[in-house]
């Protein structure tokens, strides 16, 4: 429609201020640098940290990643293509609190993590694999720190152009625009029928980190798993697990150490916090507890809300059907202690 076109154009126009796709530069560096062991980044680990890496040492560990698995001889990706795209990928976070680039690299290494370490890698083709490393480092791309029903509240472009899912479908825009420029494009050496099967496995990955789409569809997975009979092989099946796994993975923060998850918690709240502000000064508009910062005593409270609604239950029924993801499930209890006795304090 003709509404739609013009909310497009200027979603488009917004964007180009912003989008970038990385220098030959910085491109040509990361090609020629070494790259560290799996090891010294504690890739393998549920309890791995992003604070003291350097952003170069980011763009390594996240091509460390992909060497790991395999994927850059199996696709045939070219290595400069390869280290431009995470360069632009990197480029096209804004340095929202939370939102940024680091979120989406942590993402991308529980992922890595659950597939490795937590041994479901056996239950996914290599296809699917890259699929989901690719949607875990793109799934946020462009975030403004602000969520779903503020775009809809302020009638953003976003919100005209997608009605449901409004940030998402954009994250998952933002993913195309960047593989679809020459330079930038992995998947440039994949047939016609693994490049389609690819870019689907990115957008229903990306697309069902909307909390919303993840209420609607976790019922029916947890109802799958009851019946004990879960047929890895189906496509409908697949796809749900797969998204399973990336909401898992998005929310893995709160199953980091105390000190780390208690430093994350921080830039959510922050983030969070900033979107109230707006919601007061541009909307006239009283924000909800969770964006309230006269209200931030209640911090605590939620995180154990969150935990127990949402986290809990996901790495319950994950941990159930593949074992060696359990640390996901421990270590958010453990965190559930800490937030109850801060929330007992107030
Ligand atoms: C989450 C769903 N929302 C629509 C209403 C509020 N809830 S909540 O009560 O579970 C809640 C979650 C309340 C406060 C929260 O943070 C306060 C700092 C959180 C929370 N959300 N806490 C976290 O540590 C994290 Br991580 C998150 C996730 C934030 C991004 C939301 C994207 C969802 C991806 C599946
Ligand atoms: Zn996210």
């Amino acid at each position: 429609s003709a509404c739609k076109l013009m909310a497009k154009q200027k979603v488009a126009l917004e964007c180009l201020s912003y989008h970038a796709t990385a220098s030959n530069d910085d491109t040509l560096r990361l090609t020629t640098e070494p790259i560290p062991s799996a090891e010294s980044y504690n890739l393998y680990s549920f309890t791995f940290i992003d604070f003291d890496l350097t952003d170069e040492d980011t763009c390594r560990a996240t091509i460390r990643m992909f060497k790991q698995c395999d994927l850059i001889q199996k696709f045939h990706i070219p290595y400069e293509v390869f280290c431009r795209w995470i360069l632009s990928v990197k480029k096209n976070y804004r340095p929202v609190k939370y939102h940024n680039w680091r979120h989406a690299l942590n993402v991308a290494q529980t992922m890595f993590a659950m597939l490795k370490t937590g041994k479901m890698e056996q239950f996914m083709t290599d296809l699917e694999i890259l699929g989901l490393l690719v949607a875990c480092l793109c799934h946020d791309l462009d975030h403004r720190g602000t969520n779903n029903a503020f775009q809809m509240k302020t009638e953003s472009p976003l919100a005209i152009l997608y009605s449901t899912s409004t940030m998402e479908h954009h994250h998952f825009d933002q993913c195309v625009m960047i593989l679809n420029s020459d330079s930038n494009n992995i998947f440039q050496n994949l047939s016609m029928e693994d490049y389609r099967k690819v870019m689907k496995v990115v957008e229903s990955a990306i697309l069902s980190t909307d909390l919303a789409v993840y209420f609607k569809k976790k019922n029916k997975f947890m109802e799958l798993i009851d019946e004990g009979e879960f047929d890895w092989q189906s496509e409908e099946k697949k796809e749900l697990l797969c998204g399973m796994m990336m909401t898992a993975c998005d929310v893995s923060a709160i199953a980091k150490p105390w000190e780390v998850q208690h430093r994350v918690a921080k830039l959510v709240a922050d983030e969070f916090f900033d979107q109230g502000d707006l919601e007061r000064l541009q909307l006239n508009q009283q924000p909800v507890a969770m964006m309230d910062r006269e209200r931030k005593d209640e911090l605590p409270q939620m995180q154990v809300g969150f935990i127990d609604v949402i986290c809990l239950p996901l790495y319950k029924v994950l941990s159930d059907t593949f074992p060696w993801i359990m640390p996901l499930y421990e270590g958010t209890m453990e965190n559930k202690k800490h937030w109850q006795d801060l929330a007992e304090k107030v």
